[in-house]
């Protein structure tokens, strides 16, 4: 990947819970991608450019969580081992919490209230837009989520995007969503690589 000085990498939610096998919402595979997402890092800093980590944060209630009348399994619960980012990964920057007031966090770029609908900003935009990121590449978990949507938030807030296929991971709740993902990402403009 060629990163320069305009150019943020996003690593998205390379949590325990999410990449770790005895994470209570594995996503098959995100551990493997450790080692390559720790090589873009690298990689980024070497030649400049932001690397900006998300990180899902939940409240141990939210409408978010399955016994809550969500989707999920309890997950990512602030200060919790699951919450914690990968301990292989190379984290030192800048981590945006997401969620953390009991909302659906999927994109890194906004949160939205289950209940209401109600949509609002995380800290993300600004900090890239400080930076004078105009291109922002992105990796992590999961796939057909989180890692979707903040790429297809990216391009509505005019960013270049670049998704990295070795990087990502998907849940995979309907086989194929993974790659309905991929398709979805390609069609609002991403390049995926
Ligand atoms: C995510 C499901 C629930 C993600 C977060 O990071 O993709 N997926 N919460
Ligand atoms: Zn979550």
């Amino acid at each position: 990947m060629g990163y320069d000085e305009w150019a943020a990498l996003i690593v998205t939610d390379m949590q325990n819970d999410f990449a770790d096998p005895r994470g209570s919402l594995y996503v098959r595979g995100g551990e493997e991608i450790v080692s390559f997402v720790n090589g873009q890092i690298e990689g980024a800093r070497a030649r400049k450019a932001m690397v900006v980590y998300t990180q899902d944060w939940h409240p141990p209630s939210t409408p978010h969580f399955q016994k809550d009348g969500g989707v999920w399994p309890v997950h990512c619960v602030q200060e919790s081992w699951g919450a914690a980012i990968h301990p292989a990964l190379q984290a030192e920057g800048e981590i945006v919490k997401k969620g953390s007031g009991g909302e659906d966090g999927y994109s890194g770029f906004s949160v939205r209230d289950p209940v209401s609908g109600e949509k609002a900003a995380t800290r993300l935009e600004p900090l890239l837009r400080d930076g004078g990121v105009r291109r922002v590449v992105l990796v992590g978990i999961a796939t057909d989520y989180c890692v979707k949507e903040t790429a297809l938030d990216a391009k509505r807030l005019g960013f270049e995007v670049v998704v990295l296929g070795d990087g990502i991971r998907a849940v995979d709740l309907q086989p194929g969503d993974g790659e309905r993902a991929i398709e979805e990402m390609i069609a609002a403009g991403a390049r995926v690589e």
